[in-house]
């Protein structure tokens, strides 16, 4: 697939930050989170993933990797979940086989769930997810954390998304390194994403599955 140019400098005019404190699990090693060793000065150091094109039948020829217990058929291993469970019944999409999604809200309030870090370098703009909300008043936010300078964790806003027909739905191409200044990127870097959504008493859960990067630069 070719290259088209990086639309990372204008992200960065748009980046809101907050800062926390940023912590990596003692268990995870730098192959274990796919960051290459190398030294090499590339910028593009993020290992090789598997791809495929889950999304040809939506007209999307991008080759994806599936993020870290992105199908949420491994009980959401790694992932850190507030007032979020997995639950029977997969994605009716047919993307990606399996029998398990993510529900955000199994209780009135904030709910949250973040993925393990991954790495992610200038060759990784975008992800997509499948969707489903129960009610027009459910919705999901997305928000990309990475390691900024000084070790402290800094948040770009991803998206917002509103799909309350109570059908499973593609999510639109939703930000990832191209959310991220350029200048943090260099050599890749580890990175999380996190969906939230508040559940009130009116209701309207989210559900999620198949959580895919796009690990091309394109437009
Ligand atoms: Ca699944």
């Amino acid at each position: 697939m070719p290259l088209r140019k990086s639309h990372l400098p204008r992200a960065a005019a748009a980046i809101a930050v907050a800062a926390a404190a940023f912590t990596v699990p003692s268990s995870a090693s730098a192959a274990s989170i796919g960051l290459s060793t190398s030294s090499s000065s590339s910028t593009l150091n993020c290992a090789a993933q598997a791809l495929s094109q889950p999304l040809l039948k939506f007209g999307d020829t991008a080759s994806y990797w599936l993020a870290p217990g992105g199908d949420f058929e491994t009980k959401a291993a790694g992932w850190k979940l507030s007032n979020a469970a997995v639950v029977s019944g997969n994605e009716t999409l047919g993307v990606l086989p399996g029998g398990s999604a993510l529900k955000l809200g199994t209780s009135i309030g904030t709910a949250s769930a973040t993925t393990p870090d991954f790495c992610v370098d200038p060759l990784h703009p975008n992800f997509r997810f499948l969707v489903k909300t129960n009610s027009l008043t459910a919705v999901v936010n997305t928000k990309i954390n990475f390691k900024g300078p000084l070790g402290v964790t800094l948040t770009v806003p991803a998206k917002l998304n509103t799909m309350g027909n109570g059908n499973w739905t593609l999510s639109q191409s939703q930000p990832l390194a191209t959310a991220i200044p350029n200048i943090f990127l260099n050599g890749g870097i580890t990175a999380s994403i996190t969906f939230s959504s508040a559940v009130s008493s009116l209701g309207g859960y989210v559900t999620i599955d198949d959580l895919l990067i796009d690990p091309y630069r394109r437009g």
